[in-house]
């Protein structure tokens, strides 16, 4: 298995993390990305998006974090991170969705802002990250994750960019429920750190 990803990437970081959660082996391809490689042939048949993280294993290519965290969940997690009844799947999916809008729009993209690597609309962004925050943080109030009460892929999803959030300039002082998460995730065995 090869992930193609780059140093500081929080997309191709979850899918690192479920891969160092579930112990299973796979080599690093780093991107060139300030010399543009994901922006060129050969990379750009990998991904027409021109982004990380893509995943190639056994023959299939994938692209974006949630394809290849739902890709390996379900052929190497057995049941535990993704679990293929329906109901529960779709209760996961939720925090995938809210991963893909208000956290990459939100929180991704004002940091990316604040680090000038992005530019963009901040105070949209931060309006949109805030509401994010603010719906995590209600449903960790009274849960321990994000859905049936383990960790599943919708907690490895929307980690990066919410402990990283204080970065874009966004404080989670008033998001204890999430910090209190942040600090499960960050226990779990296999749990490494980003960079
Ligand atoms: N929804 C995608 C977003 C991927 C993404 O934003 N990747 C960034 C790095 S973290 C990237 O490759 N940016 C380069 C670009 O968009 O040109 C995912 O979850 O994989």
């Amino acid at each position: 298995m090869k992930l193609y990803t780059t140093k500081n990437s929080g997309n191709g970081y979850k899918v690192a993390l479920l891969l160092s959660l579930l112990k299973h082996p796979y080599e690093t391809v780093i991107v060139d990305f300030p010399n543009g490689e994901h922006k060129r042939k050969p990379f750009i048949d990998l991904n027409p998006r021109s982004q990380v993280p893509v995943l190639e294993d056994e023959g299939r290519v994938l692209w974006d974090s949630s394809a290849c965290l739902v890709y390996i969940a379900r052929k190497y997690g057995g049941e535990a991170w993704l679990p293929s009844d329906p109901g529960k799947m779709g209760e996961v999916m939720q925090w995938i969705a809210l991963a893909l809008n208000e956290i990459q729009f939100g929180l991704q993209y004002t940091r990316g802002i604040v680090r000038g690597i992005r530019t963009g609309h901040y105070d949209e962004g931060a309006e949109l990250g805030r509401k994010g925050l603010g719906v995590l943080d209600g449903r960790l109030q009274r849960n321990d994750w994000l859905a049936l009460g383990r960790p599943t892929i919708g907690d490895i999803a929307c980690y990066p960019y919410t402990a990283r959030a204080p970065e874009g300039n966004i404080s989670l002082d008033p998001y204890p429920a999430v910090q209190g998460w942040i600090k499960r995730i960050e226990a779990l065995p296999g749990y490494f750190k980003v960079g």
